[in-house]
């Protein structure tokens, strides 16, 4: 029997109203997206280290996302990863980007310890080794803050009749909100995990987290790693 769509339904506890909204959670319609944990937001030559941001908060994320990853890969779920970058002639780097980054030390596509900074194919612009994509998996690559555009995500994400989103990564108040917003605004329901995420600052990671609370779950809901992968059918 399709069970009744309700906020109590849903299978994970999660805030404000159990995860999804309908109940309806299973590998064939829901994804895990891990967002931009790449050397240049994480590790140390990156951009964000460059921006001089504390890097010992933004690695928080890496062992709950490794938690959650291995329990939605060893229940058959769809894995999206995603890695911020340009192309090496920065022909898709909007110049007010280049200029802001610039100013503050961190100019997108300057030289630095991890190679040139954001540019695609560049050591700093892949993926830790810890969350290491898996063969198979889907990498998105994006231009923006947001995993929708100029990508194929939304193709994809309808290719394989997904719903359902799980969000993690960095940062919390760019990437990850902005992609939330995109999902939510083309109907995908979402979930993000709060230890699985940091932001360069923690009150903004604190005030993302509230802000998609608001109007009784406006971007969606919110969970941990432990509660999810403790209640993931
Ligand atoms: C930023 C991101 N902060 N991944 N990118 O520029 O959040």
């Amino acid at each position: 029997m399709t069970a009744t769509p309700s906020a109590e339904t849903g299978p994970i506890a999660a805030d404000p109203y159990a995860w999804p909204w309908n109940g309806d959670l299973r590998p064939g319609n829901t994804a895990l997206i891990v967002i931009d944990m790449q050397t240049d937001f994480v590790g140390p030559g990156g951009y964000v280290d460059h921006m001089g941001y504390d890097l010992s908060a933004m690695r928080k994320p890496v062992e709950p996302i490794r938690a959650v990853l291995a329990a939605m890969r060893a229940k058959g779920y769809t894995i999206i990863h995603t890695r911020e970058g340009h192309r090496p002639d920065l022909a898709d780097l909007p110049a007010n980007k280049r200029w802001r980054s610039q100013r503050i030390g961190a100019g997108i596509g300057d030289e630095g310890p991890c190679g040139r900074i954001l540019i695609r194919g560049e050591k700093g612009w892949d993926i830790i080794p810890e969350l290491y994509p898996l063969p198979g998996e889907v990498i998105i690559d994006k231009p923006g803050k947001g995993s929708f555009c100029a990508t194929d995500l939304e193709l994809i994400l309808n290719q394989r009749g997904i719903r359902n989103i799980v969000l993690t990564g960095v940062t919390t108040d760019v990437c990850v909100h902005t992609t939330m917003r995109e999902a939510n605004d083309r109907g995908y329901e979402c979930l993000l995990l709060e230890d699985c995420c940091a932001a360069t600052d923690p009150g903004n990671h604190a005030a993302a987290i509230k802000m998609i609370k608001m109007q009784g779950g406006v971007f969606g809901a919110v969970s941990n790693a432990a509660t999810f992968v403790a209640q993931l059918p």
